[in-house]
């Protein structure tokens, strides 16, 4: 006997709403890699996260890098984007699902309707979904090719068809099974009625689930292939640009000190630079249409060209190591690498700032945006409008092709993927400003211990067995005078420097300590270029970046 009850529909709904959306998301994807239309999963998590209120993103940034941290999945940024991209995809998957649970009980209670108001429902839907989605997409997608006349015609034809399949599936399923109106009225047809339609109900449900499965593997397994081989393509033509520098001879490398065998990198592999911003996916920019804008207050109003920032402008180089706020003490997002670019000063000279010229209001292309104050100028002359990273130009996800360097700074002050500079007068809230970060965001002093390697122990020429630790401390600019650890909470003990790669840059330390077997705790603390201890009291990195001792324990 058969009684359909709401639960049921719903759950019928949700089934049919997974089995339909699947194959959308498919679809959206495989449009976007063959004709550069957007693919919105990821644009309706850009726009949630760019309007969600700051203290929720805050919270959930921080629940990210803690687990990422608790469960050692690997490095933070990036495990980071691959769950963002995860939560991106479930949650339109789960949206397509509650759409479909929600249009078969729509349907439901209408009963059987003739003619064209059985439609109503999913058109609806259609229009209730299709116009909020292509109006975010339009918002934030930057990845799209397509003009966004023709994006919101996709968009608004994909969900049409897609809530009318789903609709369409609702009435096969109906005839098969009439679908009661209410409990009550549930119908109970002869038996061998029942089971013969069960049985093509079951039928449909799985031939339906197989051509939709079907779809969704053919659609993404192209898709991907297709991205595979433009990932391929970069990647030659990163190894191009590798291939024509000519490698370079790290500044500090008379210094004798060898870090303790396990410390971090001091110049970061360019592919393990850490990665933070607001997109699941960078945006992509294309050189010969891109231009920096800058206007305001200033005499002369311009559209730079990258080659003429290249050209026109003197490079300066700089060894810098840039850090996340949200970075934990000891965790890993931050990173050194080398910049080039031009001296704003200099490309500032060159518009001419007007009299009441106060700030710089920077905005990129994801629509991040931050603002400098002018008086930095004064102070900062390497203050750069950076191009290249490591003798290459910027990797797309560092901000090809231009973004800013502001020494001093933690990273959510150095917009990437500038676009366009105003002069303005008046102050402004940046990105993360406006979400509760600090306004100054000047970087802390820290200092890490990134290993106590046990297995490096040596017996020195005194017949002494000593185990080498090391790490790095950084103190923005201001320089690292020194750094002191010690064991089991006993007297604090100078650790050795290595010579930085700059003054911007942080300082590998070394300490070969006395080994004893056991369990031991240790510490480290630093102090920068003026003998100012960093802070060693605990706090959270909202707002103004983690302070605090890194303290690691270890048996050997
Ligand atoms: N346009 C843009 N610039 C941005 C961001 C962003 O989201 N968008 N994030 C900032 C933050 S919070 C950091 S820590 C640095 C990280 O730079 P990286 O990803 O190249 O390491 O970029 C900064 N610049
Ligand atoms: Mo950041």
């Amino acid at each position: 006997m058969i009684i359909v009850r709401k639960s049921s529909t719903l759950l019928t709904g949700a089934v049919i709403g997974a089995m339909v959306t699947a194959p959308l998301m498919a679809l959206l994807y495989l449009a976007e890699q063959v004709a550069g239309l957007p693919f919105v999963p990821f644009d309706l998590f850009d726009w949630l996260a760019r309007n969600l209120p700051g203290d929720v993103i805050t919270r959930s940034i921080e629940t990210i890098v803690d687990a990422i941290d608790r469960l050692n999945l690997g490095e933070t940024s990036s495990t980071a984007k691959k769950i963002e991209t995860l939560v991106a995809l479930a949650q339109f998957f789960g949206g397509g699902v509650v759409v479909g649970a929600i249009l078969f009980v729509a349907r439901d209670r209408m009963g059987q309707r003739a003619g064209l108001v059985k439609f109503i429902p999913a058109l609806l839907a259609a229009a209730l979904i299709g116009v909020p989605v292509a109006l975010i997409s339009r918002k934030v997608n930057v990845l799209a090719t397509t003009s966004d006349t023709v994006s919101t015609i996709w968009l608004l034809a994909v969900i049409g068809v897609w809530a009318l399949v789903l609709d369409w599936v609702y009435d096969r399923l109906a005839e098969r099974a009439p679908i009661a109106k209410t409990e009550t009225e549930a119908v109970t047809p002869p038996d061998d009625t029942v089971s013969a339609q069960r049985l093509s109900r079951r039928e449909f449900l799985i031939r339906a689930g197989a051509t939709t499965a079907t779809l969704t593997v053919i659609g993404a397994g192209v898709a991907r292939y297709l991205e595979y081989r433009d990932e391929q393509d970069y990647q030659r033509l990163l190894d191009r640009r590798r291939a024509a520098v000519l490698p370079q001879a790290l500044p500090n490398e008379g210094d004798l000190l060898e870090p303790a065998p396990g410390t971090r990198p001091e110049y970061t592999p360019l592919e393990d630079h850490y990665r933070i911003d607001i997109s699941v996916r960078p945006p992509e920019i294309n050189e010969s249409d891109w231009r920096l804008k800058i206007d305001g207050l200033v005499d002369n109003p311009v559209e730079l060209t990258l080659d003429q920032l290249r050209d026109d402008y003197d490079p300066v180089n700089q060894y810098v190591t840039l850090a996340c706020i949200s970075n934990s003490v000891g965790g890993d997002l931050t990173s050194t690498t080398r910049w080039t670019g031009a001296r704003l000063q200099d490309v500032l000279a060159d518009v001419g700032l007007q009299e009441n010229a106060r700030f710089l209001k920077i905005t990129s292309a994801d629509g991040f945006h931050e603002t400098m104050d002018l008086a930095l100028l004064d102070e900062e002359p390497r203050i750069m409008l950076a191009y290249h990273w490591d003798s290459i130009p910027l990797l797309q996800k560092h901000g090809f092709p231009l973004r800013i360097y502001i020494p001093d700074r933690f990273g959510m002050k150095q917009p990437k993927w500038i676009e366009h500079i105003e002069v303005m007068e008046e102050d402004e809230k940046g990105y993360w400003v406006e979400r509760g970060w600090d306004k100054e965001a000047r970087m802390r002093a820290t200092s890490v211990i990134d290993v106590v390697a046990g297995d490096a122990v040596y017996t020195g020429e005194d017949g002494q067995m000593r185990v080498p630790i090391g790490g790095i401390a950084h103190a923005g600019a201001r320089g690292i005078s020194k750094v002191e650890v010690r064991i089991d909470e006993g007297d604090w003990i100078e650790a050795d420097l290595r010579e930085p790669l700059s003054e911007t840059t942080w300082v590998v330390w070394r300490y070969d300590w006395p080994f004893e077997a056991g369990r031991h705790s240790f510490e480290v603390r630093c102090f920068e270029g003026d003998g100012t201890e960093q802070i060693t009291e605990r706090s959270s990195s909202h707002p103004s970046g983690a302070t605090g001792i890194h303290k690691v324990t270890r048996s050997l």
